[in-house]
């Protein structure tokens, strides 16, 4: 594994980079590559990010076109909260592939370090914990639109320094971070208090369909193409929701089924206080955090639910 410093001066003595998130983007991987751009560029270097897919509406606030990859021929690729290669879809063998050398910064502890530079630190509550203090050991001066997309990550993948995995780390970087002029009220109203309506619609059909299992241990909740054409809402809005499914009383695993297909789910895990939903994932080839994990299965619904309700009846 490689260390801050050495990530540092890697990135210092190269150019041409291309940042790639993982797909279906969160705060902390589109937060923490935007601010790396925006480092590198203040370098004078030449930087783009390739998203796998689009950002979503709530994230735009953080987004320019001008960090769109477009005609640009890329050096160095620089994988940013991506827990393994297929997180990249077709831009790992796009790009990432192809590229003269590889940069993962990360911290999930699944992640089976990729890349010829492995920045990984699974202690970090977000990847940008490693990314601020990358862009602090390159020397780069701290502004207020680098602050801010560090926030937003840190903030993203803490739940607003809720989660479990905030740490004195955290709220040390963070510390920094207001002392550039951020607007952290308005970060954390953007992020957690506002919600399209066509999200709310959807909320209705995430609390109706609700079902608990296991004397009320496991909570789960399914988006379909039914309730998003009725809401208006895209799949993505549904991650707005998943955090309910673990917030009832006396649950300790939420789960929430995204039916993308007749033939591929993808279930976002969560858990409260001791079952470690990373491990339950793995099992089915997702991976993820102790308390925040996903898995894509190839088959029906019934057949999905099945399986990973038998793995929660032997944690809870
Ligand atoms: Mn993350």
């Amino acid at each position: 594994m490689n260390t801050i410093a050495h990530t540092a001066s890697y990135l210092a003595n190269h150019d041409n980079f291309i940042i790639i998130p993982h797909r279906s983007p969160d705060g902390d991987c589109l937060g923490s590559s935007s601010a790396l751009l925006l480092a590198l560029r203040s370098l004078g270097k030449n930087a783009r990010i390739a998203l796998p897919t689009p950002a979503t509406q709530r994230l735009s606030f953080i987004w320019d076109e001008s960090y769109e990859w477009g005609d640009f021929e890329p050096e160095v690729a620089v994988a940013v909260d991506v827990a393994d290669t297929y997180m990249m879809l077709g831009l790992y063998d796009e790009i990432f592939a192809k590229a003269k050398s590889t940069v993962c910064i990360d911290h999930h502890a699944t992640n089976p370090a990729f890349a010829d530079v492995n920045c990984i630190d699974a202690t970090a509550a977000a990847a940008g914990e490693i990314v601020s203090e990358v862009i602090e050991a390159m020397g780069v001066t701290l502004t207020r639109d680098i602050a801010e997309r560090l926030y937003v990550a840190i903030a993203d993948d803490t739940g607003g320094f809720q989660y479990s995995n905030t740490t004195d780390r955290t709220h040390r970087i963070a510390s920094k971070l207001f002392k550039s002029g951020i607007d952290s009220a308005g970060i954390m109203k953007a992020l957690f208090a506002t919600h399209t309506k066509a999200e709310l619609e959807l909320l209705k059909f995430v609390t109706a369909r609700m079902e608990y299992h296991f004397g009320g241990k496991v909570c789960l909740s399914w988006v379909d193409s039914e309730a998003l054409s009725a809401s208006g809402a895209e799949m993505p809005n549904a991650d707005a929701w998943i955090g309910l499914t673990r917030s009832g009383e006396g649950v300790e695993v939420g789960l929430m089924f995204k039916l993308i297909s007749d033939e591929e789910i993808r279930v976002s895990l969560r858990s409260n206080n001791y079952v470690d939903v990373s491990a339950v994932a793995k099992k089915f080839g997702g991976g993820g955090h102790v308390r925040a994990a996903g898995v894509t299965f190839s088959e029906s619904f019934e057949s999905a639910k099945a399986k990973l309700l038998a793995e929660p009846e032997k944690l809870v």
